[in-house]
């Protein structure tokens, strides 16, 4: 665990513009790029980053099931907007207009996610032909147009038949996973380079399984535990089982990090974050690369663990994907269904974005450290960053989205000085591609480097975009430098 007062020792040059005053900033931002330091190495991928719910839409389309997605989102009250995924950005049947915007970006690669419910309807058995040909008809396009793939199996969309036996909660989970997996890189796994298991666990099994404001809806400390523990051991399963018949392929799975301090000097505080960090943090972490639960919930996973278990979640990957978008400030709250923890207020004066999130562009080189310090520094993509803004309206064929450029160079130059110390990071996959579902905000929230018109599903590429665009035609952009 990191105090308040290190991090302000250990904030860089390069980020403490961060705390700038705007002009002083953007001032900055203009300068010329360093001749020698911190840079984004030659092969390092800049892209952009989807999943299947939240950009597709189609959802009755060519044998699709229903996912958790669908039920939550049409039941009254769960999301804030009263909207659903049924539409979303059309992805579906825009697919080859959203990869054009990524070729003409000069993206490297595209990380999306496969709709479970598409390939097997009911979450088992053969699989649906016609949904894995639309991935197939992804894929080609991305290679015809220079983009790589980078598949996640697991983006929150479970099918509604396998919930209905129990979802995550039921161990039976773990084969049905291990053989989706299978068939679906049966069909792909010839194209498709890398592939990760999950998306953010922790944050599926915190929001969907202990509060409930995300599908499934299920809630409590038990459900919690049962989920994140099945979770882990489909992914350890899935990947022995595709390991085995596509060796060659990139494997690994995608964990939400986030350094986790006391909100307070109070010990409570103290105690409160090492057990938010190991629910948020450690209970993905350790059991991947150690074998173990954190020792401070070792306890609570006890009724699930099973003889075997830590030793099939414990395996070799490729890579691990990371999310990063701030850290988390906690506090004790003995009526917190997260370990007795809860959110407390940032440090004064932190900027925040719209989601009302800390923007903190360090912690994603603490992330990355310790990774590197406790987990044998793994070879990493920051799979997601990015912000929501209330961004103007469209004009003269584009968005004006300052704020959400800054905070997208200020991750980047996280990730210059976090390569520079020696992690071993690889590439970054913005948040998001398209403005899009946002779960239970609904599409009140704009996360999008592309602006989407939700009546009329124009797409309308923002300054962020041409901004991303411009880093990976390595143009000075404001002290990031791709290259050797
Ligand atoms: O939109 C989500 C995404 O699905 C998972 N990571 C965080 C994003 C922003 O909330």
């Amino acid at each position: 665990m990191i105090r308040r007062r290190d991090l302000l020792l250990a904030m860089p040059a390069g980020l403490a513009a961060s705390a700038l005053p705007r002009d002083l900033a953007l001032a900055q931002a203009a300068a010329p790029a360093p001749a020698a330091g911190p840079r984004l190495p030659a092969g390092f991928t800049l892209g952009a980053s989807t999943s299947s719910y939240q950009i597709e839409g189609a959802v009755n389309e060519d044998g699709r099931g229903a996912s958790i997605w669908d039920t939550f989102s049409h039941t009254p009250g769960r999301i804030k907007d009263g909207s659903n995924g049924d539409v979303a950005c059309d992805h579906y049947h825009r697919f080859a207009e959203d990869v054009e915007l990524m070729a003409q970006a000069g993206f490297g690669g595209y990380r999306f996610s496969i709709a479970w419910p598409r390939v097997q309807p009911d979450g088992t058995g053969a699989p649906n032909v016609p949904g894995l040909d639309f991935y197939d008809r992804l894929v080609d396009r991305l290679l015809a147009r220079g983009v790589k793939p980078f598949a996640c199996l697991y983006h929150w969309d479970l099918p509604q038949a396998l919930q209905d036996k129990g979802g995550w909660t039921n161990r039976d989970i773990v084969g049905c996973f291990t053989d989706y997996a299978q068939l679906t890189l049966a069909r792909l796994g010839d194209r498709v380079p890398r592939w990760a298991m999950l998306n953010e666990p922790s944050v599926h099994a915190i929001f969907g399984h202990a509060f409930g404001n995300h599908a499934p809806g299920m809630t409590g400390w038990k459900n919690y535990l049962a989920a994140q523990h099945h979770m882990n051991l489909a992914q350890g399963s899935a990947i022995r089982a595709v390991r085995a018949s596509h060796p060659r392929l990139g494997l690994g799975t995608v964990f939400s990090l986030q350094p986790v301090l006391p909100a307070t000097d109070k010990p409570q505080d103290a105690q409160a974050a090492v057990r938010f960090d190991a629910a948020w943090n450690g209970n993905n972490l350790d059991p991947l690369f150690h074998g173990r639960y954190p020792q401070i919930s070792a306890g609570d996973f006890a009724p699930v663990i099973r003889d075997g278990d830590l030793d099939l979640i414990k395996v070799p990957v490729d890579f691990l994907g990371v999310n990063y978008y701030g850290r988390a400030h906690v506090i004790d709250d003995p009526n917190g269904v997260i370990a007795g923890a809860g959110w407390g207020p940032h440090p004064p004066g932190t900027r925040t974005t719209a989601m009302g999130w800390p923007i903190e562009p360090h912690g994603l080189v603490e992330v990355l450290a310790r990774l590197r310090d406790d987990y044998g520094n793994p070879q990493t993509f920051i799979t997601e960053n990015g912000a929501a803004y209330d961004d103007p309206a469209p004009k003269a064929g584009t968005v004006n989205d300052p704020a959400r450029v800054a905070f997208i160079r200020e991750h980047l130059l996280a990730c210059q000085q976090a390569i520079a110390e020696g992690c071993a990071l690889k590439g970054y996959y913005v948040w998001s591609l398209l403005d899009n579902f946002e779960w239970a905000e609904g599409y009140s929230r704009r996360f999008g480097i592309i602006h989407v018109d939700f009546a009329t599903l124009q797409r309308t590429p923002k300054a962020s975009f041409a901004y991303l665009a411009a880093v990976a035609r390595g143009e000075p952009t404001g002290g990031i430098v791709t290259g050797p």
